[in-house]
């Protein structure tokens, strides 16, 4: 029978809500560009690269920009975010989180985390969860951004587990069609109505143990 012998998780959204650092760098952006960017509009830019999310801004904005201007604004834009990150602390892991890895851990399923964040690394070091991640694949590892399946599919890659045996967590549409795309089963962490595409959606990971939520996964497998 199928078994899950992997977890990869996504980061914004999934372990940390870094989207509201996200947001203030892009705002601080916008406000020098001359326009106003607010939460909902951010609200387009959860999974998205940085590049893509420039872009996203500049149409809110209407405003046009040369590819070196792009570029300086981007550079801009997340040194002000790795400003506020460098904040960061083990608090701000959402509910759950911590408990669930040391539970993984114990069952011995592998860790991977599966981010399109090229500031992976730093923020897993802030939280103190770097040690929990058997492979940390993020943004400077993929060239194709989520849905394509480059980034899970690199994760069971270095943890040598095969996509049929891997479950990823994702916050994001397109990461759950990532997911899908790479022949793996998913577990959306949100919103039901918005992550419907997922193999199983909850809202957060606070009460949430493997026994229970490795149960319902089989229950899926054997229906499938
Ligand atoms: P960076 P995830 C994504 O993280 C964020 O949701 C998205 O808003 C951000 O633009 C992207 O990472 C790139 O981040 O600018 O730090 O490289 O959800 O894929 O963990
Ligand atoms: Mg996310």
């Amino acid at each position: 029978m199928r078994e899950i012998k992997a977890c990869i998780f996504d980061l914004d959204g999934v372990i940390v809500d870094t989207a509201r650092y996200h947001f203030l760098a892009w705002q601080r952006l916008a406000h020098e560009l001359g326009f106003e960017f607010s939460k909902q509009h951010n609200e387009r830019l959860k999974g998205v690269s940085r590049m893509r999310s420039l872009e996203i801004l500049l149409e809110v904005g209407r405003v046009r920009l040369s590819d070196r201007e792009k570029l300086e604004a981007a550079e801009k834009k997340n040194k002000w975010y790795v400003e506020y990150i460098a904040q960061l602390t083990p608090d701000e892991i959402l509910a759950g989180v911590y408990e669930l890895l040391i539970e993984l851990k114990t069952y011995r399923i592998k860790r991977a985390l599966g981010s399109a964040s090229k500031n992976a690394a730093m923020i897993l070091q802030r939280l103190e969860l770097t040690r929990f991640f058997d492979a940390v694949i993020d943004g400077t590892k993929v060239s194709k951004a989520k849905p394509d399946p480059e980034v899970f599919l690199k994760a069971s890659e270095e943890l040598e587990i095969k996509p049929e045996n891997c479950l990823v967590f994702e916050d994001a549409l397109a990461g759950i069609e990532s997911a899908k795309n790479a022949g793996m089963l998913s577990v959306g962490v949100g919103d039901q109505e918005i992550l419907q595409n997922a193999d199983l959606v909850i809202p957060g990971f606070e009460g949430v143990d493997w026994k229970t939520l490795s149960s319902s996964i089989n229950q899926l497998i054997l229906n499938k």
